[in-house]
């Protein structure tokens, strides 16, 4: 049975890139054939059952290694054979190395400090003793790559230079342009990377390397990075909820359901401003929680459609009427209805289109009814489609009602339950009780701006309030909202 799988997998595989994380459409690692010496920097990370992956910074593999003595995070410098025998690793096969030695090894970004003997203080804090300074100025930031010697008792321990170049550090998304990887950062720029790791197209990244002025190795023209390291890093658009002297807190609506992020700089936005953030992150086990040096720049999100291409840029028209020019359009038609996040820019047409959103996602749609139940430590669940998912972002956990929702099928969700996350970002009950004008479900204080502007302009209501059924206000039974059920409104409110 394992073989016939293990063929299955072989069989589906896509060999331009491995998926670490994802879901379906597992992958085995390539390339990197049977036979092929390697002899690479790279990092340890978790597979199964106690056997370990290595990841090169060269972007073959990974492979499952035995490596004693060494832990998940670890960056090493791995000599071996890869030889044919897969290891089952979060239900993908991975090739293995046969390895003849694991050493431990730095690559990353630091201040080169010329004491009596040359000293790296690292960007994650330690410090080292270096083989050499390069000819390097003091107070240089440097990016040094190689093999780690323990230091004599009370010494630091001692990088034996293999490369030491300027620092170069970025932070962007990876995106797959004709055959190039490339780091797309805020300002549009486009940085070719030698080493992709183990991240996918789409993703969020912090990578340190060396910027090489020569870029024709690479299979695109522009800027280049070499050697460089991947770390994940945390780029979406959302609200400031908070603002306190040590930091802020964003409620990130790309990420529809994640706890809110600690953002370390809030720039010079307030509570309730839509922000692009993008910085290096940490992350817990439902994603990430917290940014630091972060980036934020105005953002974008809204419901609308795909309404033609013009120049080769899609144009996205959102539910209030507004035209946008898209950097990147996704997966998505002209006609399709989508959900659509990004940084707001000015743009060049500027008076014909009401702004460019670049570094944007596009998310097609679900509207419908959906009924949510209990999922123990999946809860909620709802059933959209006919298909079970992990509902994140409803405003309360309210089970066994029907909600109509609008929103976004996530394929890949942070969290430990099998079911894919389904993403709402606006929702209504069905049947909204009377009184509730917000239909969140509960009758509250909240639903008086709602009743007020049912009372005042039906269409402003259906508007602010699309999932809900003006109906609610409804007190004396006539069919409509008016002065009349004011007096029912405001006994309901405070509990008869
Ligand atoms: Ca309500
Ligand atoms: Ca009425």
């Amino acid at each position: 049975m394992w073989s016939q799988l293990l063929i299955a997998i072989i069989l589906s595989t896509d060999p331009s890139h491995h998926t670490l994380h994802g879901q379906a459409g597992a992958a085995i690692a390539s390339p990197g054939g049977v036979g092929e010496e390697v002899r690479a920097f790279g990092r340890i990370e978790p597979c199964t059952l106690g056997a370990t992956l290595f990841i090169p910074d060269d972007s073959r593999g990974p492979f499952s290694v035995v490596a004693p003595g060494f832990e998940p995070g670890d960056q090493v410098f791995v000599t071996g054979t890869v030889v044919p025998v897969a290891q089952l690793c979060d239900q993908i096969f991975i090739l293995a190395l046969d390895v003849d030695g694991v050493e431990p090894a730095f690559a990353g970004c630091g201040t080169l400090m010329k004491t009596a003997r040359p000293r790296l203080l690292a960007d994650d804090g330690r410090t080292f003793l270096v083989s050499t300074a390069g000819g390097f100025p003091n107070g240089a930031e440097l990016f040094v790559r190689g093999i780690v010697t323990p230091g004599k008792p009370g010494e630091d321990p001692m990088i034996e230079v293999e490369t030491i170049d300027a620092c170069f550090s970025a932070t962007g998304r990876l995106e797959q342009v004709g055959g190039c990887s490339v780091l797309r950062t805020t300002d549009g720029q486009g940085i070719a990377l030698e080493n992709t790791s183990d991240a996918l197209p789409g993703s969020f990244i912090e990578t340190k390397g060396v910027a090489l002025e020569d870029c024709s190795g690479f299979p695109c023209v522009g800027s280049c990075v070499a050697k460089n390291t991947i770390a994940s890093a945390f780029g979406g658009v959302g609200r400031l909820t908070e603002i306190t002297p040590t930091g802020s807190q964003l409620d990130p609506n790309i990420v529809v359901g994640f706890a809110p992020i600690a953002v370390e700089n809030p720039g010079g936005f307030d509570v309730g401003d839509e922000v692009f953030v993008l910085g290096p992150a940490t992350f817990g086990i439902n994603g990430p929680v917290g940014v630091s040096e972060n980036q934020i720049l105005p953002g974008y999100s809204g419901f609308g459609a795909i309404t033609g291409i013009v120049g080769g840029r899609a144009r996205f028209e959102d539910d209030a009427g507004r035209v946008f020019a898209l950097q990147s359009q996704g997966d998505a038609g002209v006609g399709d209805r989508v959900f659509v996040t990004g940084i707001l820019g000015d743009s060049a047409a500027a008076g014909v289109l009401d702004g460019e959103l670049t570094l944007n996602t596009v998310n097609q749609t679900f509207f419908g009814e959906s009924f949510v139940q209990l999922g123990f430590e999946c809860s909620p669940l709802g059933e959209l489609d006919g298909q079970l998912w992990t509902i994140r972002g409803l405003p309360s956990a309210t089970f066994n009602t029907t909600w109509i929702v609008e929103g976004v099928k996530r394929t890949a969700c942070p969290t430990l339950c099998p079911f894919a996350c389904f993403g709402v970002t606006r929702a209504g009950v069905l049947k909204p009780e009377r009184g509730d004008m917000n239909c969140d479900g509960v009758v509250s204080i909240s639903d008086i701006n709602g009743f007020v502007l049912a009372l005042t302009d039906a269409d402003e209501y259906a508007a602010v309030f699309p999932l809900c059924n003006i109906i609610a206000g409804d007190f004396n039974g006539n069919g409509q909202v008016g002065v009349t059920d004011i007096n029912g409104f405001v006994d309901r409110i405070v509990g008869d």
